[in-house]
């Protein structure tokens, strides 16, 4: 049989990076290049070459799978479909539809999103949030209330038109990593790049301004290239005249910020601070480029305002290499959102308190009723299982038990639930404590489209069949769904996808038949529509369309070095590995470059510790321990330690103290003590 070429989107990161899985006797047996991919010409980083490794990996779940003692037993899918819906009815005739929660997925395609949007909410549960909550939460509140829309400005081949990029609290290098090819393409036509992290990550080592500022003090460092913008003179005046409200607010509100009281807070000497915001400003096309290191703060909301104003004031918005980037995180979390699996929004980001938004799915749906008003966030959803509040939880492609904070209350609190039900590829810590496990199909196993960072809506297709009784997601939902009465005769994802034309006004034009090649970027609302590449152009979709400045003030974390814990803990990535890692530990060849946990400790502090390279140390917080390797490094400034969280054990440490209206805990901020172990 000849080999055939199929295309699909890359399951890891945002990037949404495209490729082709060569399938030979219905087998995957390699992958080939897409050098017609806009966002990636081809090319691929550790993780996208290694994507088909896990398709056929023997830890793989084949049968649904219920618990039995303290092991499982295989059961048919009719046993399991009967075994949930037996346990979600009887959960809502005996403590109501608030007694229900679910955790969508980003790993999920749109069509599947969608489904168990619209699932969760006919079930009259308003308990439904994804992942993006740990992640972007301050972007969807912080952008939209200053730019009227969260997403990305610009596209990702955009940054090569940029002359300034100022990357703040990301290591695309190592998260993203095929963005860095635009970044290395606009510096060879002269860019400034500006890198502010507490690390001297691989991103850091493409800038020319190095910001190695203290976790935490974003905000400080903002205002003060706010305020040194103000004061030299370096504000658009035309574009804050004709686009924004609210500067006279903001130039009040930084006049104290001077490089010298932010050089203190920051750690960063007032000079670079003044290089930074001046390189910034005068440059005609600057964009800012940030992630995690922002927005996972308990003043995440307040670090994402702090760059929308330093945009709107010098004008760098709505231009080709003019913009703020958020960077997002899954493969399909940006779509997860724009489907409304979040807490506080319906289908296209229609707010659930609206009456309005209920009235029009009411409509749209043929419901009887919905319930308004905004449900529990991911976290609150724990803390609501830990007080016997939420009695059963259905959680699709999502590892809680090891990516959110405090992991021993995640786990007690999945414990406590009286029915847990799991959908995965594989058996993730969140599913041991599942009652039941559902075997679900890997992206290259179905079809559907995913949303990448840069808005692009791309179609991916079925190369190969699930492993033995694993089955698409889409098909589950539907089969638990019509179980539990509701119509859901989807026979395909095309099908859905016809709905979220009707109902996602995004979404209106991107219709199955216009997704054969490289997609299209969203808003698209008709048919005839080419897509949007670049927001805001044309001013905002706020009040006379103008964006709003609003001032926010340097607070400091939630939790600050003390006698008792001396270092600051902050957590992130490494390339090789995802997340909570259920996919990339069983990656052979990722695995095997960064095969166990490890904790990077400045050569000073080791030195103090009496700690040497290899040694194995045990890292505390009020909230528990964890053992790892040290490795010593001159990445981290003294008093600084860096943990990856892809392997269990790093959120045993952290907080979950979380910003007050976004709901993120502050993954980067927790106070440690660290010993050596004997
Ligand atoms: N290889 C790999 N790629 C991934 C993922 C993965 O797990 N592995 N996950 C995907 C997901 S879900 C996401 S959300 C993205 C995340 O992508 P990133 O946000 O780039 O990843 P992180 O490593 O969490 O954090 C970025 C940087 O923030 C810095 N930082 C920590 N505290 C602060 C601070 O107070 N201020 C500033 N300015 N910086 C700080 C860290 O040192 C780190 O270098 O990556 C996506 N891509
Ligand atoms: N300490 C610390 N903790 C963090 C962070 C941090 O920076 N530091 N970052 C946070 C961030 S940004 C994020 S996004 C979260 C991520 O948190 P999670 O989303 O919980 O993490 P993942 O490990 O990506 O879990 C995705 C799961 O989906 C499964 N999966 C993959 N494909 C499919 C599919 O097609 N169908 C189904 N049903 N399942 C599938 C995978 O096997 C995996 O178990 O972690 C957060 N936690
Ligand atoms: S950059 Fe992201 S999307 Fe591209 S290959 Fe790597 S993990 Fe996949
Ligand atoms: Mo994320």
């Amino acid at each position: 049989m000849p080999k055939v070429l199929v295309p699909t989107v890359c399951p890891y990161c945002a990037a949404g990076c495209g490729f082709y899985i060569a399938v030979e006797k219905e087998r995957a047996t390699g992958i080939e290049y897409m050098p017609e991919h806009p966002a990636n010409e081809g090319s691929l980083c550790s993780k996208g070459n290694a994507a088909l490794e896990i398709l056929y990996h023997q830890d793989r779940l084949r049968h649904p799978l219920k618990r039995k003692g303290d092991g499982w037993a295989g059961i048919s899918w009719e046993e399991a479909l009967d075994l949930i819906t037996r346990s979600l009815s009887g959960a809502l005739k005996k403590h109501g539809p608030d007694s229900l929660g679910f955790l969508a997925s980003s790993k999920c395609t749109n069509e599947e999103n969608y489904l168990i949007e619209k699932m969760a909410r006919l079930l009259g549960s308003r308990n439904i949030d994804n992942c993006a909550r740990l992640c972007h939460a301050p972007s969807v509140v912080g952008l939209n209330r200053t730019l009227g829309a969260a997403g990305m400005t610009n596209p990702i081949p955009d940054l090569a038109n940029s002359k300034c990029i100022f990357i703040i609290g990301s290591n695309l290098a190592e998260t993203h990593p095929v963005l860095s090819r635009w970044i290395h393409r606009a510096k060879d036509s002269g860019a400034v790049v500006i890198v502010a992290d507490p690390r001297l990550t691989h991103t850091a080592w493409m800038a020319d301004i190095f910001l190695q500022l203290r976790p935490g003090t974003d905000v400080a460092l903002l205002n003060g290239m706010a305020q040194v913008i103000i004061r030299e003179g370096l504000t658009d005046r035309e574009y804050i005249s004709k686009w924004t409200r609210g500067y006279g607010d903001l130039a009040k509100a930084v006049r104290e910020c001077t490089p010298e009281k932010v050089a203190e807070i920051t750690g960063i000497p007032a000079g670079d601070i003044v290089r930074a915001a001046r390189a910034y400003a005068i440059s005609p096309a600057s964009v800012v480029l940030y992630s995690m290191g922002i927005t996972q703060h308990s003043t995440g909301t307040d670090n994402v305002q702090a760059v929308a104003n330093l945009a709107l004031i010098c004008g760098h918005l709505g231009k080709p290499g003019s913009g703020v980037m958020p960077l997002r995180g899954q493969n399909n979390v940006q779509g997860a959102c724009d489907m409304g699996a979040l807490a506080e929004f319906y289908p296209g980001y229609r707010k659930a308190e609206d009456p309005e938004t209920a009235k029009f799915f009411i409509s749209a749906w043929g419901a009887s009723s919905l319930s308004a008003g905004r449900g529990l966030t991911a976290m609150e959803m724990i803390d609501a299982a830990a007080k016997g509040k939420i009695k059963a939880m259905y959680i699709v492609g999502e590892d809680p038990a090891n990516s959110d904070p405090k992991s021993h209350h995640t786990r007690d609190a999945l414990e406590n639930l009286e029915f847990l039900v799991v959908q995965d590829i594989f058996m993730t810590a969140t599913a041991q404590l599942a009652d039941l496990v559902l075997p679900a199909s890997a992206w290259a196993e179905k079809e559907g489209t995913y949303t990448s960072t840069e808005r692009r809506v791309q179609w991916s297709n079925k190369a190969i069949e699930p492993p033995e009784e694993a089955k698409p997601d889409l098909e589950i939902v539907c089969s638990v769904a019509r179980r539990l009465g509701l119509e859901f005769d989807y026979p395909d994802a095309a099908s859905v996808l016809a709905e979220i034309n009707r109902l996602v006004p995004q979404y209106g034009g991107i219709t199955r038949e216009r997704l054969n090649g490289t997609g299209l970027v969203w808003p698209c609302p008709n048919q005839d529509h080419p897509g949007t590449p670049i927001l805001h152009s044309q001013g905002f979709k706020l009040a006379e369309g103008r964006a709003s400045i609003v001032p926010v003030m340097f607070r400091p974390a939630a939790e600050e070095a003390s006698w008792e814990y001396p270092f600051i803990l902050t957590t992130g990535r490494v390339t090789v590995h995802h997340n909570a890692g259920s996919m990339t530990r069983r990656s052979p060849s990722l695995i095997e470059r960064e095969p166990d946990i490890f904790v990077e400790i400045s050569t000073s502090d080791a030195a103090r510790l009496k700690v040497a390279e290899g040694d194995e140390v045990v890292i505390a917080t009020p909230r528990g321990e964890t053992a790892a390797t040290a490795r010593l490094t001159d990445r981290v400034k003294r008093g600084v330690v860096f943990m990856p969280f892809h392997f269990p054990g790093t959120n045993i440490l952290t907080s979950d103290v979380t910003d007050p209206e976004a709901r993120i805990p502050e993954f980067k901020v927790s106070a440690c003590k660290i010993a050596r172990r004997y």
